[in-house]
């Protein structure tokens, strides 16, 4: 006999103890009086109202306690702060009422349960508390979502002059990162010219697009506003930066963006974390396909010098991958003036050519 058989029977049987101890209880509630008894099951069911509040509280506070390691508690970029707080502030408002309505609900099962010869209290209206109770949300409410909108337009707002500009392109299942170069301006693109060699569709005809490199994972300079021009080539990704508090959506057939300010190097972290392997890591925080899982990213927050000897090392996509190819006489002969027209022949969409 298997061991799920088993389990079965020893389940119908633990079901049949428990029904009949509940028809002996009743049994023996006719012998002893039925009022009486009911009076005793609406005790017993009132402490155990407390006894359930009690344990649940102290379950909550302490798994709050014990797994308070695996939050991530410190945002490491400057809207992020500004999001904590937020959290904090609303996480006060609620918690606070949250407890306080816990409590009362299960003290008051306690303390006014079924006494023989008590009457309840009749009390239909307190317009005064009303009042207080209606005021009191709104207003907490309402700043709460005031400093949200505020904050939310700070973040989503046009980004600083001096933003490095990163281009992410998300992919079944992968992250593709775009710099614009030495002149730092990122060259158009076109899903169009979407093929093997040319990941993201970069437009070769534009002059700026020249001097664009891809990388493998993303450099940031630390104090530096840098701005995520954000796409994705199939289906909607999500890039979460869980430790600069990032995250939007990538959607296909548009550009979304997002720019923060990272205040930490990664090195920085590394000592003050006693991790030498700590890294800031992208998730894609939408579920995008059987490969979501493995969509992670990797984040470098370095000194202004090290960025610049690392970009220094980075070859242009275009003279590093499609100058001398078939990739370079296909574009060249690209006449068409309307992007959107733009339409590549089967055999190159095929990557027959590489
Ligand atoms: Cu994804």
């Amino acid at each position: 006999m298997s061991s799920t058989t088993l389990s079965i029977i020893a389940f119908v049987l633990f079901i049949l103890v428990v029904f009949q101890l509940a028809r002996t209880s009743e049994y023996v509630a006719v012998l002893r009086g039925k009022e009486k008894s009911e009076e005793e099951t609406d005790k017993a069911n009132a402490w155990m109202f407390l006894i359930f509040m009690i344990l649940g509280l102290s379950a909550m506070f302490w798994s709050v306690y014990h797994y308070k390691d695996l939050m991530i508690r410190h945002s490491v970029s400057v809207h992020g702060q500004w999001l904590d707080s937020m959290f904090n502030v609303t996480l006060f408002f609620t918690g606070t009422v949250f407890l306080a309505t816990q409590i009362m609900l299960f003290y008051f099962v306690w303390k006014y349960k079924h006494v023989k010869g008590r009457k309840a209290k009749y009390y239909p209206e307190n317009n005064k508390l009303e009042m207080w109770w209606t005021v009191i949300p709104a207003i907490v409410l309402t700043t709460l979502v005031v400093i949200g909108i505020y904050r939310w337009f700070q973040i989503t707002g046009p980004e600083p002059a001096d933003s490095n500009v990163v281009e992410i392109t998300g992919q079944q299942f992968l992250w593709n990162y775009r710099y614009g170069g030495a002149d730092g301006k990122l060259g158009d693109y076109n899903f169009n010219y979407i093929s093997g060699v040319n990941k993201v569709g970069v437009d070769f005809n534009d002059p700026a697009s020249k001097d664009d490199f891809l990388a493998t994972e993303m450099h940031c300079v630390v104090n530096k506003p840098v701005l995520l021009r954000i796409r994705s080539k199939d289906v909607i990704h999500d890039v979460g930066i869980p430790w600069f508090r990032v995250k939007m959506d990538a959607v296909p057939g548009l550009v979304t963006r997002f720019w923060f300010i990272p205040t930490k190097t990664t090195a920085q972290m590394r000592t003050e974390m006693n991790n030498p392997d700590f890294n800031f890591d992208i998730a894609c925080d939408q579920l995008c396909g059987t490969g979501h899982y493995g969509m992670k990213g990797l984040v470098i927050v370095e000194t202004q010098e090290e960025f610049d000897a690392w970009m220094k090392k980075q070859p242009s996509f275009y003279e590093s991958a499609v100058k001398g190819t078939d990739e370079e006489k296909w574009f060249a002969s690209q006449t068409i003036k309307v992007k959107s027209e733009a339409k590549k022949p089967a055999a190159h969409e095929a990557g027959k050519k590489e």
